[in-house]
């Protein structure tokens, strides 16, 4: 089939945008549960999948130049992810939705204003703005799927309270894997076109999950082990909601906190550590535990999502240097970051593998401080390194994109509402992450996407090819 003739039959088919924001509203998709809108869907996408690949497929989407190779495959257009694309300048769009776009569309609490994750969920999985009944049919699966068995529990509370909460929090979901459908079923034998559906039971439990294993952690590490009050999963109420009576949090402006920042960290495009891992794990077949602990364990690198952590930290341990003063000039704050610079470390939080303008998850989090917390003392700071760290960074000539990630903001914010225990930062990270990575992870199944093995070189075999021996 031509180009041109294709791009016409893929814009009559359902897939297109336009149809299928009116699908998320037609009166049968409000009463479709989100499995059976899956199952309508994935047909078609196999189909959409296989006529770009006969049309498109010799194509080369890029060059692969050796720097490339010795630079972490920077740029490298080398896989496919349905959920979500980063572009450089603009940011992240979740199924070709900007942040922004998210906050207006997506469906809410009944006094809320921030986007439900359970929608966005929605969103990633189907490209579609799910109604307010689809998003509470979430919710309350969600609560309904959260209980863990007791020998996970007993292995969480076994943990020392010095093992960092994430590497807990990767063995608990481990452990989970005991319970995997996709796992059981395989050992059973099921043909290829079932294995979508065990994923998504698999996603679905342990996105539910996440809830009273955070919590647990949360608890156990920096509470003494004694359990929040009050009836922890309320199978009337959100997830983040949930989540954060678990936790022990009541002011519902942290829940509306929770919610947006659940919203916001759930997908980045399929490049970053966090995301690859899981889909790289995955493609072997591991179940969605295996893979998405993977995930996690990549997400707790300092370079990636640890980084959240590493922000707060930096932020007081340089406001205890300064004195711990309520104001402190440009000029301190300026010293203070070349100071980071000079003995050799990076400022956490800024920089960006392929943005190259201020992220708009950054950007989101700044307004829901003007509007919540604008006379917090951290946030009062975190506004002035705004200003001064792209100057020095630019000036340092390093960093080829010197505005703050999501991670420069993330913790003012928690800490504001007493969710002060930097440590924790990146399991929550990691809860919202696993919307993104597991909802990428159904579709990889449902098309079939095989084994992931990509070719290495060693450094004789490039010097040999160059020198014509190859
Ligand atoms: N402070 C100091 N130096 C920085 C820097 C920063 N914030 N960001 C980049 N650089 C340096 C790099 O270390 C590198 O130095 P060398 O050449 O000596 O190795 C140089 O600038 C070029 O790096 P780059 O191409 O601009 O950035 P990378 O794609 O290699 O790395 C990232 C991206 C995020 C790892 C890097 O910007 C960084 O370390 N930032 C601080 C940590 C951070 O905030 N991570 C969170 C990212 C978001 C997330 O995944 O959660």
């Amino acid at each position: 089939m031509s180009i041109p003739r294709l791009a016409s039959t893929l814009t009559k088919t359902k897939w297109s945008p336009q149809l299928s924001s009116r699908l998320a509203y037609s009166s049968k998709a409000s009463t479709q549960s989100l499995k059976e809108r899956l199952t309508e869907l994935v047909p078609e996408k196999q189909a959409e999948v296989k006529e770009v690949k006969k049309a498109y497929g010799d194509k080369p989407l890029g060059q692969v130049t050796v720097d490339m190779a010795y630079g972490g495959m920077r740029g490298i257009k080398g896989m496919v992810w349905e959920g979500s694309v980063l572009d450089p300048l603009e940011g992240i769009r979740f199924r070709g939705k900007t942040i922004p776009d998210c906050q207006k569309l997506l469906p809410t609490a009944p006094n809320g204003e921030e986007p439900l994750p359970e929608a966005l969920f929605w969103l990633l999985l189907t490209g579609e703005v799910p109604t307010p009944e689809q998003t509470k049919s979430i919710s309350e699966e969600w609560a309904a799927r959260s209980k863990i068995p007791s020998f996970v529990e007993n292995l969480i509370d076994a943990c020392p309270a010095t093992l960092h909460p994430m590497s807990q929090f990767s063995l608990a979901i481990n452990a989970l894997q005991h319970d995997s459908a996709f796992a059981q079923a395989y050992q059973r034998g099921i043909p290829k076109a079932q294995y979508w559906e065990y994923a998504y039971e698999d996603s679905m439990d342990l996105v539910a999950k996440l809830v009273p294993v955070a919590s647990r952690i949360y608890r156990n590490v920096f509470h003494g082990g004694k359990a929040a009050t009050g009836q922890l999963i309320d199978p009337a109420a959100d997830y983040s909601q949930n989540l954060a009576t678990s936790l022990g949090f009541s002011d519902p402006k942290f829940v509306e906190l929770l919610r947006l920042y659940l919203t916001i960290h759930s997908d980045h495009e399929g490049g970053n550590v966090s995301a690859h891992a899981t889909h790289l794990v995955g493609s072997a077949l591991s179940d969605p535990y295996l893979s998405f602990s993977a995930g996690l364990n990549g997400l707790a690198g300092p370079l990636h999502g640890l980084a959240n952590q590493e922000v707060l930290r930096w932020i007081v341990k340089m406001r205890e240097a300064l004195g711990n003063a309520q104001d402190v000039s440009d000029d301190q704050v300026r010293e203070y970051v070349w100071s980071t610079l000079k003995s050799g470390q990076v400022v956490p939080g800024y920089g960006h593998a392929v943005l190259r303008k201020t992220d708009p998850r950054y950007s989101c989090q700044r307004e829901f401080a003007l509007k919540h917390l604008p006379s917090d003392p951290l946030f009062k700071l975190v506004s002035q390194l705004y200003t001064i760290v792209p100057d020095v960074l630019t000036e340092h000539g390093k960093t080829k994109n010197p505005w703050p990630n999501v991670d420069a903001h993330s913790g003012v914010l928690l800490q504001h509402f007493g969710l002060v225990e930097q440590d924790f930062y990146t399991v929550l990270f990691g809860v919202s992450r696993s919307l993104g990575v597991l909802s990428q992870l159904v579709w990889d199944r449902a098309l079939g996407m095989p084994l992931e093995r990509p070719k290495s070189l060693s450094t004789q075999n490039i010097k040999d090819m160059f020198a014509g021996k190859q």
